[in-house]
């Protein structure tokens, strides 16, 4: 079998790479463990609308019964907002598809999925990164790896609070990974603007944004970008606020001994009660915002 008996790409999303037209993939993880239902329909739907709204065509991203699916319909989409689907990410893949299952694929997994369908800029909420205590524990994201081997633009608002941000930014510059600020010198926090950490340049335009998208991938460079995008200032979370919680829920997911693929979806539902939502509100309101950029830098590289 070749790569392209395991891909399924929707004929809208085939039609419109086939014409060199704007495409922004979306990751499923997000659904099936970033949020709960029916926050992570919504979410998913919204993400989708805002992209068509900024005039590309979005490509949701998964795996189902065995097949990696470029662009879901609602139905697929309702599907991994509501059963307990598998956190696949790049050292899952070949499980999934070989034993017939489906796969919410991480950032990882969703870098390599677009980079096989041919489709060069990506929106979420956040890339995984270098866990806090990763000198301990050893737990660094594989988003971090495939951002150093897969060639994908990444919009999203810098990485979770719950990491260590400036061993994240370590780790991508060893990486040869190039990070991005879209109008800010800070690498944002997610939940907040600014991280006390910066981005390597800042390009306030969506033009400059797709031109350095467009030599990355002229020159072939192996390995993909970030572009980091805060969160609108109106649903920023107040910075000693969140910092307290995600301490809390730090603490909490070491008293429960969580470890491995499930640190990162515990966290996030910890922090979504000990904030008692407002977490959530957040993590929507940039994840749209991403989705936004995305469809802006897709449609500008489709120009060039
Ligand atoms: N950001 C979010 N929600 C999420 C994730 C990121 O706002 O659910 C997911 C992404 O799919 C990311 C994954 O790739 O968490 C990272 O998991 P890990 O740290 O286990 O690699
Ligand atoms: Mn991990």
């Amino acid at each position: 079998m070749m790569i392209g008996d395991y891909l399924e790409i929707s004929q809208e999303v085939k039609e419109t790479l086939q014409g060199g037209g704007p495409v922004v993939a979306l990751e499923s993880t997000i659904i099936s463990h970033g949020f709960d239902y029916p926050e992570n329909m919504e979410c998913a739907i919204e993400c989708e609308q805002r992209i068509r709204a900024n005039g590309a065509i979005p490509a949701t991203i998964a795996i189902i019964n065995g097949k990696i699916k470029i662009g879901l319909s609602n139905p697929e989409i309702e599907y991994l907002a509501t059963e307990k689907i598998i956190k696949c990410s790049r050292r899952d893949v070949a499980y999934v598809l070989s034993q017939g299952l489906s796969g919410a694929s991480t950032v990882a997994a969703t870098m390599m999925f677009a980079d096989m369908a041919g489709i060069k800029v990506f929106a979420t909420g956040g890339t995984g990164g270098v866990h806090r205590g990763a000198q301990e524990t050893f737990d660094i994201s594989a988003d971090l790896e495939e951002l150093a081997n897969t060639n994908v633009a990444v919009v999203c608002a810098g990485c979770k609070s719950i990491l260590d941000i400036p061993l994240t930014r370590e780790y991508l510059e060893t990486a040869g990974v190039p990070v991005v600020g879209y109008d800010t010198d800070d690498f944002p926090g997610f939940y907040t603007r600014v991280s006390g950490t910066k981005v390597d340049y800042n390009i306030n335009s969506i033009a400059g944004l797709a031109k350095m998208v467009k030599a990355h991938n002229d020159l072939g460079l192996k390995g993909g970008m970030i572009i980091a995008n805060p969160i609108p200032a109106q649903y920023e979370v107040d910075y000693g606020y969140i910092t307290e919680k995600v301490e809390a829920a730090l603490k909490e997911a070491e008293r429960e001994g969580i470890y491995g693929k499930d640190t990162t979806p515990f966290l996030l539902g910890k922090l979504k009660s000990i904030t008692e939502g407002k977490s959530v509100i957040a993590n929507k309101a940039l994840v749209y915002n991403n989705s936004e950029v995305a469809a802006k830098i897709a449609c500008e590289l489709s120009k060039l």
